[in-house]
């Protein structure tokens, strides 16, 4: 998992943080996971008191949250603070014009500066960016944290207005408790009919392993996550784009690879809840028809690097969405052969292709990826250029 520092002693636990939370009235969850919540998500979607819905984008959940206090919940959004970020928009012309309660509690990754190099600019300006939306917002820290549930949720009523708590490294404990098996549907939603759900037997890094050994030059963009770790530790190919942060661009940007170069088939490495977060360019990718792209999804049905919080695809066939918004050639595996004799017929005729990969929630364990953004720009830019 993705999380910016390991446990620490004295931490408050997932148990207590969600008994806060439901003792301030707080009845409805929502939100896209982060490993710094990782506990606490895991204690709310077992609570008999209160539901925890994952929703695919933070934007989408600030628009659930402020639907659900409509209609008479006291909803909280619980986001990473990239999410803050994809946020603004539904925050400043939906939430805070209208004037709809919600708690937010924001994860604040690149905290004084450490974490990964994706989270280092939000952090910086992560209580700027509360500032300037004149939201109010308190840092919470395992001596008050009860009192600051308390006041956001006074603050929230009283100024009938979203109230952020920003969660800095070290205040929450993650980690300590298991998440239960994924079950076979995500709850309130009603397993679809249209195609029977997949049984996986494979995990993802021998997936990978097989599906890389048959490439040649493509350059393949990967999600961010476990995804572009597992596939480094099985080969760092010069045309392999890392996405580390901008979670749900992958396809996006393996559009706009193969846009460019035509001539080349362009691969997509994606993971569910990427492709989750950014379900219109299925539509946009079926629309402008690229003959040449191969979006492979490899779904473990959950969020995977911030600990296996359920994803919808355990409910949604991935698969009968891309095939709806227009792809051409659509497909579903659950080995290794038919992974690899898939994606060599595609990579061989005109698409746009969309394969699914029902994978195992096993996680290999295996290192960040050394190399910076630049020189993980360079290479890729050079070696799309020469393949
Ligand atoms: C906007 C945003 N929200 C949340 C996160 C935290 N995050 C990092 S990876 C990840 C899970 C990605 O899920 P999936 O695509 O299914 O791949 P898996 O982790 O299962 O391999 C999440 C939620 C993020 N990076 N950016």
């Amino acid at each position: 998992m993705t999380g910016p520092a390991p446990r620490a002693e004295g931490a408050v636990s997932g148990a207590r943080f969600a008994g806060f939370l439901l003792e301030a009235g707080f009845d409805l969850f929502t939100g896209v996971p982060c490993s710094m919540i990782e506990d606490l998500i895991v204690e709310l979607e077992s609570s008999p008191h209160a539901s925890y819905l994952p929703a695919v984008r933070e934007d989408a959940a600030v628009g659930l949250a402020g639907g659900a206090w409509l209609g008479g919940r006291r909803p909280a959004v619980l986001l990473q603070n990239s999410g803050l970020g994809t946020s603004l928009n539904a925050l400043a012309s939906f939430s805070l014009m209208y004037g709809l309660p919600a708690l937010l509690l924001v994860t604040w990754r690149g905290h004084e500066g450490r974490d990964a190099p994706e989270h280092l600019l939000t952090g910086e300006i992560t209580p700027h960016l509360l500032e300037l939306l004149d939201l109010p917002y308190r840092v919470l820290s395992r001596e008050s944290a009860a009192a600051d549930v308390a006041w956001a949720a006074g603050e929230t009523e009283a100024r009938l207005a979203p109230v952020a708590l920003l969660l800095p490294p070290g205040v929450l404990a993650t980690g300590e408790v298991a998440a239960g098996e994924a079950p076979p549907s995500a709850p309130g939603v009603a397993a679809r009919a249209t195609r029977p759900p997949l049984t996986p037997s494979l995990s993802r890094l021998a997936a990978l392993r097989a599906v890389v050994k048959d490439l040649d030059r493509e350059p393949v963009v990967h999600a961010n996550g476990y995804i572009c770790r597992e596939s480094f530790s099985v080969a760092d190919r010069p045309q392999n784009f890392y996405m580390i942060g901008s979670m749900g661009l992958a396809s996006s940007i393996g559009l706009g690879v193969a846009l460019a170069r035509p001539d080349l088939p362009t691969l997509v490495f994606d993971g569910d809840g990427n492709v989750l977060m950014n379900l219109g360019t299925l539509a946009q990718v079926g629309a402008v028809a690229p003959p040449n792209l191969v979006h492979v999804v490899f779904d473990n049905s959950v969020y995977g690097s911030t600990g296996n919080q359920r994803s919808l695809s355990a409910s949604v066939r991935l698969d009968a969405l891309a095939e709806a918004a227009g792809y051409r050639r659509v497909a579903a595996v659950t080995d290794a052969d038919a992974l690899v004799e898939t994606v060599r017929a595609m990579r061989r005729s005109d698409g746009p292709h969309f394969v699914l990969v029902k994978v195992t929630t096993e996680e290999a364990s295996v290192p960040r990826i050394p190399h910076t953004p630049p020189e993980i720009r360079d290479r890729f830019r050079a070696g799309v250029r020469t393949a």
